[in-house]
């Protein structure tokens, strides 16, 4: 595999590796405020970054790429409120597709076809997770303060994340 395309691979096996463990510190901050179905969520959500991870583990190791691990940046840990942790999921999203997109830009550069077929469906999860980072954003912007409202989320969001593992 081009060298370039093989460092861009594995710096977004670190990325991925970044979003699971900045979801479980989320996690472990809903945990503390009592938030047990967003905590659910958020830890789904760290598991799937995981399980992001080893696919690209799992392709550079089938391309016969070279690993050169990274050190794992320090995640957030502190919020305001329910709806700040969301925001910074949703930016996190964003920021892992852009890459994504760059990986694509590379892959195709390169005449890697193999790659740019991998990285579909990367492309499709992105999608997906960037709607239902949107999604719980906007239900908490027009929740505000509201506890009632807080509360029947955090319920919801519980009971989705116990279906879906
Ligand atoms: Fe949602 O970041 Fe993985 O791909």
């Amino acid at each position: 595999m081009n060298k370039q395309l093989e460092k861009a691979l594995y710096q977004q096996l670190n990325r991925e590796y970044f979003s699971a463990y900045q979801y479980l510190a989320m996690s472990a901050y809903f945990e503390h405020q009592s938030f047990k179905g967003f905590a659910s969520w958020m830890r789904r959500q760290s598991d799937e970054e995981m399980e992001h991870m080893m696919k690209y583990y799992t392709y550079i190791i089938d391309r016969d790429g070279e690993m050169a691990f990274e050190s794992i940046a320090k995640p957030i840990q502190k919020f305001s409120s329910p709806l700040s942790v969301f925001q910074a999921g949703l930016k996190q999203e964003k920021e892992i597709t852009k890459h994504i997109h760059n990986l694509i830009e590379l892959a195709i550069s390169k005449k890697d076809h193999a790659t740019h077929h991998f990285l579909q469906w990367f492309i499709t999860e992105q999608v997906e997770e960037e709607s239902s980072f949107k999604d719980i954003v906007h239900q908490l912007s027009l929740i505000g303060t509201n506890k009632a409202g807080l509360l029947m989320l955090d319920k919801k969001l519980g009971e989705s994340a116990s279906r879906e593992s």
